[in-house]
C-alpha cells in the first residue's frame, strides 16, 4: 500500500514508518520537523543522538534497500500545499501523528495553549477538508489518546469509543449510542477530544473512512527496526515537558536522580510498549471501516498501572530513591481505571507487558547516553494553574543552596 505517515519523524511516527516499510509498504513521511524546533525552543535534546530525517532515511535504504520518501510540509498552515500533495501522491492510507503531543508543553503559557490548539485542530481539519476536496478514499488512521476519556473513577470499564445510553422520551425509554463523554485534563488532551468531533462529522457527512486510536502512555525506546542500526535509533524524551512517566522513571534510575512521583502517585494510567504501538497501527490498517460506517475507535493500550506502583517497582529493581512531589498538574490524586481493549486482542495482538528485561533495556540505553542528560531539565515545572505554579518543586534533588539564617 502507498501510505502517508504525517508526523513520521516523531517518537511513534518514526518507528511506525520503519515497521510498515519493513512489511513492504511504500512509505511517504510528511513532517514539518516541529518537534526538532521545540527541542531548540526548550533548550533540551533527545537522550538518544538523532540524525536528520534525510540521514535516517538514507541509512534505512542502505540497510534494507527500501526507500522512505520525505516531504517537508506543515499541515496546519499550508493548506494549499497539503491538498496539492494529496492530489499528486494519492495515498491509499494515511496515518496522522502530526500533532503537538505533550500535555505539560500545552499548559506552559497562554502562547503554548494557543499554539497547541491552532496546530492540532487545524492540522486535523485541513487534512479532512483536503481529503473531501481531492476525492481521495484513503483510510485515515489517527493517533488519539486514552486521555480524552478523563481520569475520574467510573467503576465500569471504558468502552472502545462508544457508550450505549438510555434516554427518557415522552413515549418511554429509548436507546442511543453516543461518543463516550470526553473529560480532557489538559489543553493537549482537549485538542484530541475536538478531533473526535471533526472525525464524527466527516465520516457522517462525506463518508470518510476513519479509525481513531485512543492510545495510552507509550514506554520503551527500541523496536525491531530501530535496533538494526545505531543511526536508526528512536528519539527519547526525558525532560519535564516531553518525557512520559515510565520512561522518565527509568532514566532517573539510570542517572541516580530521585524518581519524581507527582502527588501521592495514586494516578492510574494505561500503558503500551512502543513495539505494540507500531503493531497496533498495522492491525488497524488491516481492519478499515467501510464508507458510511461510523468512526472505528480502538483503545490502544495493553495494561494499567498506578504511578506509585511503577516508581516502587523501579526503585526495587535499581535501588533508586522515590521522591513524592507536589503535583504540578490539576488531576485526581487517586483514580481507578478499567479499560476494554478487546478489538486489538481479537485482531491478534499479543501484548508485551512490563517485564524486567525490557525495563532494563531502557535503563541501559539511558546509561549509555547519560552524558547527554541535562539534570536541570528533569523536573516537571509546567503548572496547570497560576496557583499550582506557587508550589511546584524545581529542585527534587535538593541541590539548591539553602539559607541558614
Ligand atoms: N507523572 C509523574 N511523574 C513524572 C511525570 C508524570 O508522577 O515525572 C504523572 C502525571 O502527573 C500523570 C501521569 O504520570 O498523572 C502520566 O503522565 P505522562 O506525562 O506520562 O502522560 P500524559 O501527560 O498523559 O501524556 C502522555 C503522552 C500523550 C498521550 C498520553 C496518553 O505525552 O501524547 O496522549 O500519554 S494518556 O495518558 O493515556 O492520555
Amino acid at each position: 500500500m502507498r501510505i502517508a505517515i504525517l508526523g513520521g519523524d516523531g517518537f511513534v511516527g518514526w518507528p511506525t514508518a520503519l515497521h510498515l516499510s519493513a512489511l513492504g509498504h511504500e512509505i511517504h513521511i510528511v513532517d514539518n520537523l516541529s518537534r526538532r524546533w521545540i527541542d531548540t525552543e526548550l533548550g533540551v535534546q533527545s537522550l538518544t543522538p538523532m540524525d536528520s530525517i534525510q540521514e535516517r532515511c538514507r541509512i534505512w535504504q542502505q540497510e534494507t534497500g527500501e526507500k522512505l520518501h520525505f516531504h517537508l510540509l506543515n499541515l496546519a498552515t499550508e493548506y494549499d500545499r497539503l491538498r496539492g500533495w494529496l492530489a499528486e501522491h494519492r495515498p491509499e492510507a494515511i496515518i496522522h501523528f502530526a500533532e503537538q503531543r505533550a500535555a505539560p508543553y500545552s499548559m506552559k503559557t497562554d502562547r503554548h495553549k494557543v499554539y497547541t490548539v491552532n496546530n492540532n485542530v487545524s492540522a486535523t481539519h485541513n487534512l479532512l477538508a483536503a481529503l473531501v476536496e481531492t476525492g481521495i478514499d484513503a483510510h485515515l488512521v489517527h493517533l488519539g489518546t486514552m486521555g480524552v476519556y478523563g481520569y475520574s473513577t467510573v467503576g465500569a470499564p471504558i468502552p472502545e469509543g462508544y457508550l450505549d445510553v438510555s434516554v427518557e422520551t415522552p413515549s418511554g425509554a429509548k436507546g442511543l449510542e453516543i461518543l463516550y463523554p470526553t473529560r480532557p485534563g489538559s489543553v493537549y488532551h482537549m485538542t484530541k477530544s475536538l478531533d473526535q468531533i471533526l472525525f464524527q462529522f466527516y465520516a457522517q457527512n462525506d463518508g470518510l473512512r476513519i479509525t481513531d486510536l485512543h492510545q495510552g502512555i507509550v514506554w520503551g525506546t527500541h523496536t525491531d527496526q530501530t535496533r538494526r542500526h545505531e543511526q536508526l535509533i528512536n528519539r527519547f524524551d526525558y525532560d519535564g515537558d516531553y518525557g512520559t512517566v515510565l520512561n522518565r522513571f527509568l532514566i532517573q534510575a539510570a542517572i541516580g536522580y530521585p524518581l519524581t512521583v507527582h502527588g501521592t502517585g495514586g494516578q492510574t494510567r494505561a500503558f503500551i510498549h512502543l513495539q505494540d504501538s507500531v503493531r497496533c497501527v498495522e492491525l488497524a490498517l488491516s481492519d478499515a471501516p467501510k464508507r458510511g460506517e461510523r468512526v472505528k475507535i480502538f483503545n490502544q493500550m495493553t495494561e494499567t498501572h498506578r504511578v506509585r506502583d511503577l516508581a516502587e517497582m523501579i526503585a526495587k529493581m535499581t535501588g533508586a530513591r522515590v521522591a513524592y512531589l507536589p503535583n504540578p498538574r490539576k488531576e485526581a490524586d487517586e483514580n481507578e481505571l478499567l479499560v476494554k481493549n478487546d478489538q486489538f486482542l481479537g485482531l491478534g495482538l499479543k501484548p508485551i507487558t512490563l517485564a524486567e528485561g525490557l525495563l532494563a533495556e531502557v535503563v541501559d540505553v539511558a546509561k549509555k547516553y547519560a552524558h547527554r542528560i541535562d539534570r536541570s531539565r528533569v523536573p516537571a515545572v509546567s503548572a496547570w494553574t497560576k496557583d499550582i505554579a506557587q508550589r511546584v518543586e524545581h529542585d527534587p534533588e535538593g541541590k539548591r543552596l539553602r539559607s541558614v539564617s
